[in-house]
């Protein structure tokens, strides 16, 4: 086995990966820090120029603060820079953060969000290139190979996830089935049929996968499937357990945005402390969203991501609003980059009710500790009279559903008492029939704000005549 040598240069990080002569002990993965330190000092020295140079926005930016492609002289200097904030992308909409002419540029993708604009992101040949050889290192660190026959669930199209994952198994010699989402009585056929070994999509589909091939007759567990690849949204501990169990797998987290590159910016390993981030590629940091300053380590904060080798649209300290934490590289798969916690939230996911700060995950993680609830819930917020109120409506599995009305009111009590005294808040729990729930095949929307709808019961939020 080759291990990487010890003197650092671009020739010896190149070539990325190629299919049947990859081996993940030729990757930057287990590079001595120092070493790794160089590199992404190199990388970010040239990219740093490469943004100013061809890019207004960060010219602009750099020039505010009196700053010069020169002044980064080492790693620690990256904290001097300007942030990137996803407005800025949709601000310069379509095409004004590229670096690259269109002629050199050979593919988009776009992502939605909820509101406003889509961003638009650009790929040279080369950051393609890129792309694939960290989703090949990413799915070799799951344990996935030539010989592995991967269902690709995520979608395809303008969201990265699908052509991300697409080329990663095929370069690592892997058969890929281009299944896409939805569908999903066809994708429990081609699950069983094709005897695949790994599953790529969100951990909803996924639960939602294992719930359908249960109504079909198909146990998941007695299948060859071994691991999952799921990521593209928060998802918790107790989802993982759910899923291993019911799957009979190994449930793997994946990490990526469209903005940094698309999935494989980070993935765990089978001994899943944490994500290990492609670093030689993404340089992150972890900041106070409010003040912006570094957070120490192993400490929570907002994750900002800096794209080292991006060509056509390169990053400079993007703030994902992604909340993580950083961690030193102790692993024993012995990999050297650095993991991060997984992220359980997002800074925009959080929403606030009288006064107390809530996240999806936490109701999430006191549902599924309660025998008889299932991972499929959604939360409504409404205002009555200037009031805010929170009801969880909690999807339960046919056996309580079809028990006695003593059962229901046990497990209606357990969840209230559960979810409340995780937020320390007053909530209503609203107990679902089975498969009541609008199932998700892409991210799952779980929180519905209807509190800035106009209600005529409502007098708060009445228009006055004549305003
Ligand atoms: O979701 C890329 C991706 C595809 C990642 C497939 C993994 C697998 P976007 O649509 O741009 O890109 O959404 C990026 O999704 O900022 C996070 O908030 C969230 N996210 C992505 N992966 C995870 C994860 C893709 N493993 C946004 N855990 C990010 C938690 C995740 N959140």
């Amino acid at each position: 086995m080759t291990l990487y040598s010890p003197s650092v240069t671009e020739r010896h990080v190149m070539p990325e990966p190629s299919s049947r002569a990859f081996h993940p002990a030729s990757t930057p993965d287990f590079l001595p820090a120092p070493q790794m330190r160089e590199l992404q000092l190199s990388r970010l020295r040239a990219v740093v120029r490469r943004a100013y140079a061809r890019v207004p926005l960060f010219r602009e930016r750099m020039d505010a603060l009196r700053i010069r492609p020169e002044d980064v002289r080492e790693l620690r200097d990256i904290e001097r820079l300007p942030f990137t904030v996803k407005t800025d992308l949709r601000d310069t909409y379509p095409f004004g953060l590229f670096a690259s002419p269109m002629d050199d540029i050979v593919r988009l993708h776009a992502s939605s969000g909820t509101t406003g604009k889509p961003i638009v992101v650009a790929y040279t040949r080369e950051d393609l290139d890129v792309w694939t050889s960290v989703m090949v290192r990413a799915m070799a660190a799951c344990g996935l190979h030539s010989g592995d026959i991967i269902q690709n669930a995520y979608g395809y199209g303008l969201f990265t996830g699908g052509l991300g994952a697409h080329y990663g198994a095929e370069s690592l010699g892997a058969t890929v089935i281009p299944v896409s989402g939805g569908n999903t009585d066809r994708q429990v056929a081609v699950m069983k049929d094709f005897r695949v070994t790994a599953m790529c999509c969100t951990p909803t589909y996924f639960v939602h996968l294992l719930e359908r091939a249960a109504e079909l007759g198909v146990s998941v567990r007695d299948l060859p499937l071994r691991i999952g690849i799921f990521g593209a949204e928060p998802w918790t501990e107790s989802i993982r357990r759910h899923i291993e169990r019911e799957g009979g797998i190994q449930a793997f987290d994946i990490y990526g945005l469209s903005e940094i590159i698309g999935p494989g910016v980070a993935i765990e390993c089978p001994f899943h402390r944490g994500l290990h981030i492609f670093e030689d590629h993404f340089y992150p940091e972890v900041i106070d969203p409010d003040t912006g300053r570094p957070m120490p380590e192993g400490e929570e904060g907002e994750l900002v991501l800096t794209t080292l080798s991006k060509q056509a649209m390169p990053l400079i300290r993007y703030r994902t609003r992604d909340i993580t934490s950083l961690y030193p590289a102790s692993c024993p798969c012995g990999r050297t980059l650095r993991p991060m916690a997984r992220i359980a939230r997002r800074s925009d996911d959080m929403f606030i009710v009288r006064g107390v700060n809530v996240f999806p995950s936490q109701i999430e993680s006191a549902i599924l500790a309660v025998e008889g609830a299932l991972p499929h819930y959604q939360i409504i917020l409404t205002r009555h009279k200037g009031l805010d109120s929170l009801e969880v409506q909690v999807e339960i599995t046919p056996e309580v559903f079809s028990d006695k009305i003593g059962a229901l009111e046990t497990l209606h009590d357990r969840l209230t008492r559960g979810i409340e005294q995780t937020l320390g808040l007053r909530v209503e729990v609203t107990l679902a029939a089975p498969r009541s729930i609008q199932r998700s095949e892409g991210k799952a929307k779980r929180v519905i704000d209807r509190r800035n709808e106009v209600s005529h019961e409502d007098p708060s939020t009445v228009p006055l005549p004549g305003k």
